[in-house]
């Protein structure tokens, strides 16, 4: 880009532009300072310069007649060759951005840059935006790709979560819909049954403390490609939902008519959750137990629930291996833990009460 100084500017600013902008002239230094503005005008066109200015009919000049030339308007009390040359130079590619611009044909510079369109757009004199208002918008931008760029892997964690909890949810509603039609809970699915029930039929099941859910026995999905229901932190085997279900009273909660048999008194679901495994007794063995003041329920039928995030790695923490998976260090019992979200546990586990079971089984006329 070559720039052509009218004569409101030193042609001792020339020289020091020839880098940056090189065969700039003055209007004077080609003969033109006689020259009426119409012809340094034309003159502009045909040897392609861009016309730097301080007087304003140049503007004018480009709101009526087609562009090129374009015109850089410089504006501002008492600026000196040094600040004009510096407005040239430390603006360089702001200044050919602005002119290659559609539609651009004069920018206006002093304390701030504006571009104005040319002729063949009348109805709208002036477009753009000052440099102060482009770095609000940057710093704008900036602020919300930092605030939404953050947050977006926590957001599919949110969304992994809550995906999750909906899925473990559905589950258990599935087993009452089971259990009222079929009179039992179904066994746990084992790792090679294909997310059947092991026993098929129920009774005494080959898992009940570690076992995978049912999925393909009550037909509920996400299934993974071997009929195991999945969570919603991803497909691989580790992210199974779990299923575990008591076997007090002989299994009767797993054996057809087995809670009718047994009678809703006599009926003592003995799975327990506790809220930390700290303290937990006897664990890995037939009287685990919650630690004092940490049972969440102590009577539940099943419990289902999700290994989490971290369901790839983790899992013998002092929390997490209480919940059966490939890593933990102790022996599958009949005490789970729901610990608080966080870095020791991230494990989902819901569970069913006693309680809710019985209600739906009387609503339906299994029990008593
Ligand atoms: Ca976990
Ligand atoms: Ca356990």
């Amino acid at each position: 880009m070559k720039l052509r100084l009218d004569e409101n500017l030193s042609r001792r600013l020339v020289p020091f532009l020839q880098t940056e902008f090189p065969d700039s002239s003055q209007v004077a230094l080609i003969g033109l300072e006689r020259a009426t503005e119409l012809e340094i005008w034309d003159y502009a066109r045909q040897h392609g310069y861009v016309i730097v200015t301080r007087d304003a009919d140049f503007e004018e000049l480009s709101t009526v007649h087609d562009c090129p030339p374009h015109v850089i308007w410089i504006r501002g009390e008492n600026m000196s060759k040094a600040t004009v040359l510096n407005l040239l130079l430390a603006n360089r590619g702001v200044i050919e951005d602005a002119l290659s611009e559609d539609g651009v044909a004069c920018i206006e510079m002093g304390k701030s840059i504006e571009m104005r369109e040319g002729s063949h757009t009348p109805e709208s004199s002036q477009r753009g935006f000052t440099l102060i208002e482009l770095a609000i918008v940057m710093f704008i931008v900036t602020l919300l790709l930092g605030g939404m760029l953050l947050p977006l892997s926590a957001q599919q964690d949110v969304r992994a979560y809550g995906d999750t909890q909906k899925i473990l949810s559905e589950a258990r509603d599935a087993l009452l819909g089971y259990a009222m039609a079929n009179d039992r809970l179904p066994c746990p699915a084992s790792s090679t049954s294909n997310g059947v029930e092991d026993p098929v039929g129920g009774g005494a099941c080959a898992h009940p403390y570690d076992g995978l859910f049912p999925a393909a026995t009550l037909g509920l999905s996400p299934v993974d490609s071997q009929g195991y229901l999945v969570d919603g932190w991803g497909s691989d085997a580790d992210n199974r939902i779990r299923f575990s279900v008591s076997t007090a009273n002989t299994s009767a909660l797993t054996t057809s008519s087995g809670m009718k048999n047994t009678g809703i008194t006599v009926l003592a679901p003995d799975l327990q959750v506790c809220s930390t495994g700290t303290g937990m007794s006897n664990a890995g063995l037939a009287t685990a137990a919650c630690a004092s003041g940490t049972a969440l329920a102590s009577d539940a039928v099943a419990v289902i629930y999700s290994l989490g995030k971290n369901a790839g790695s983790a899992g013998a923490g002092a929390e997490e291996t209480h919940n059966p998976n490939p890593r933990s260090t102790t022996t599958a019992d009949r005490v789970f833990v729901s610990a608080a979200q966080g870095s020791a546990s991230d494990d989902q586990v819901v569970w069913m009460s006693k309680s809710t079971l019985f209600n739906r089984l009387v609503t339906a006329g299994r029990l008593p």
